[in-house]
């Protein structure tokens, strides 16, 4: 009898590890993902295009930049600007409440605008649950919490450095598992911008 309320206990336990495993490698897996998109959107940006602050500073959370499309003579020729940018969720706006139940607060999308001069053009939400704040990272308290070299950076966050000629990209992105805990997982990356 207590053999079998053993075993029991045992697969129990194995099954939520591996719920908890799974939901931890999907959240990743997304936030990779996403990373990818923004650098494979902004890799043959034009470099005067890219307002930046300092990567020592806090990032930006949203980035506008032109895309090179080609060459004429010695010119380069530019796509329309875009714009890719952490819109709060239509269904919760950033009160510090989950407004929409879904579990997590305040979370947003990841949006591209794909040409900023065409208002008619539609944005593509390239991730949802965004979070607001990078993993480990406390918001408005003046600290690099989780040592990343940033400070208070946001949960979608674009720092230049000029002196490398990179974008360093971070992407945080926020899921629900079955039994209502908050898996949060940033990735990041940095993209060279020659032109
Ligand atoms: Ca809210
Ligand atoms: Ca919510
Ligand atoms: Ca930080
Ligand atoms: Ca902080």
């Amino acid at each position: 009898m207590s053999v079998f309320g053993a075993v029991g206990v045992v697969t129990q336990r194995g099954a939520r590890l591996s719920e908890e495993g799974i939901s931890a490698a999907g959240v990743e897996s997304a936030s990779r993902r996403a990373v990818d998109r923004v650098a494979s959107e902004l890799a043959g940006s034009q470099r005067a295009s890219l307002p930046l602050p300092p990567a020592a500073q806090r990032g930006a959370s949203t980035i506008e930049f032109q895309r090179v499309e080609g060459f004429n003579g010695g010119n380069l020729l530019l796509a329309n600007e875009r714009r890719i940018l952490r819109v709060a969720s239509a269904g919760d706006p950033d009160d510090g409440l989950d407004n929409d139940s879904d579990g997590l607060v305040d979370e947003g999308d990841l949006v591209l605008v794909p040409d900023t001069t065409d208002p008619g053009a539609p944005n593509i939400v390239l991730a949802s649950g965004v979070a607001e704040m990078t993993a480990g990272e406390i918001a408005g308290n003046g600290i690099d919490d989780n040592g990343n070299g940033l400070v208070d950076e946001p949960g979608l966050c674009f720092a230049w450095d000029a002196d490398a000629l990179v974008v360093r990209i971070l992407v945080t992105l926020q899921r629900v598992g079955a039994q209502g805990q908050v898996f949060t997982r940033t990735s990041e990356t940095t993209v060279g911008i020659r032109n």
